[in-house]
């Protein structure tokens, strides 16, 4: 089981949109845009809305935000899915749908052309149908031309973004980039094929990603057990666990997961586990794991990330705002979302052959030496 395409689908050819959501109000149906399915109807700090069911309504949309308020597959504190109103709603600044990187000089918001669908309909325990729905909207995206970025939930959620993404990009030509603390290979989780311990394994069953262009990155702690090493092992996963990344550095570990990633393919997913980072960092997630990442680490491998890979789409994940504190996590989550898009404006711009800062540049124009009697 688990073979055969991806949930709710017979294969790369199945899918669509048109299909309705389990209460009929699905991707595909003729109601109106569901918006928030836990909260206020508000968009990522302020972007145009868009409605998945009315295609003209997100036309030309460069970069299409999707909730995925679903936490069905969690193994223990549950409430990401209240994840996607936390990501789109958390942050100082005004939600004027502006936002100008300091370090790279883009305004990702003003640059492209930024849109959120809302939520797609996930009801808790009509997983396989919510998955479905959710692997319709992100395969609607990619074959419109938008950049799918969503806003989880737990990461169950994964396994119909990549497989909806792949079938637009093509089936076993999407490599994924994947940061967690854990592997997320399980067989099953309490005897079932779809939890947030699972997506991956199901990913590489399917063919939807090939094993041996699937890069994990921030392994760490107790879990899984040697049979799912050796079945990891088996298909040629490369997973950089915390020690090695320490012990190499993020950035020697980066460069050779993308060396990996571009061979032979022809887009990569990014896919964020929050749970990544450090639970000092990121503590508001289901399944902390001490001995993570950074903040800064993650989000400056994710804006490198998008600067350099030919990103297909991505989703960040297992946000749960119940367990957050002083909106840490939330916060987070929502910059990682704003580094990977500015490393796509970045990247947008450098390949129309217009100017780009570097990173590392001063921040400041005219910034001359030091003067003499200052210097060394
Ligand atoms: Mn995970």
């Amino acid at each position: 089981m688990g073979r055969g395409g991806g949930v709710g689908a017979s294969g790369p050819q199945g899918g669509g949109v048109g299909a309705s959501g389990p209460q009929g109000g699905g991707v595909g149906a003729s109601g109106p845009r569901l918006g928030g399915m836990y909260g206020p109807d508000i968009t990522f700090l302020g972007v145009p809305r868009a409605d998945l069911a009315d295609p003209g309504s997100w036309a030309g949309t460069e970069v299409l935000i999707i909730g995925a308020p679903f936490d069905g597959g969690t193994s223990h504190r549950p409430g990401a899915r209240f994840g996607p109103q936390a990501i789109r709603s958390t942050d100082y600044l005004p939600h004027d749908g502006a936002r100008p990187h300091l370090a790279l000089g883009v305004d990702p918001l003003a640059e492209l052309r930024v849109a959120d669908a809302g939520d797609v309909e996930m009801p808790s325990g009509e997983t396989q149908a919510s998955l479905a729905s959710l692997e319709q909207a992100v395969q609607a995206a990619c074959q419109a031309g938008a950049f799918p970025v969503i806003l989880g939930g737990d990461h169950t959620i994964t396994l119909p973004d990549a497989t909806g993404t792949a079938r637009h990009v093509g089936w076993g030509r999407l490599s994924l980039i994947h940061f967690d603390a854990h592997a997320d290979t399980g067989d099953t989780q309490f005897g079932s094929l779809y939890g947030h311990g699972t997506p991956m394994r199901r990913l590489i069953e399917s063919g939807a990603v090939r094993g041996d262009r699937f890069l994990q990155i921030g392994l760490r702690g107790y879990w899984p057990e040697p049979e799912t090493l050796d079945w990891m092992a088996g298909q040629s996963m490369r997973s950089f666990e915390m020690t090695e990344v320490v012990t190499r550095g993020l950035g020697e570990c980066l460069s050779e997961a993308f060396t990996i990633a571009t061979d032979d393919c022809d887009g990569v997913f990014l896919s964020v586990d929050i749970d990544v980072v450090d639970p000092g960092m990121a503590p508001g997630t289901g399944t902390p794991e001490p001995g993570g990442l950074t903040a800064r680490q993650l989000l400056d491998a994710v804006r490198r990330i998008a600067m350099e890979m030919p990103l297909a789409g991505m989703d960040v994940v297992e946000v749960s705002p119940p367990y957050d504190h002083a909106e840490i996590t939330a916060y987070l989550a929502g910059r990682v979302v704003l580094e990977a898009l500015s490393g796509i404006a970045w990247r947008r711009r450098r390949e129309a052959g217009g100017p780009v800062r570097q990173p590392t540049d001063p921040l400041l124009a005219n910034r001359g030496d030091l003067p003499p009697h200052l210097g060394r």
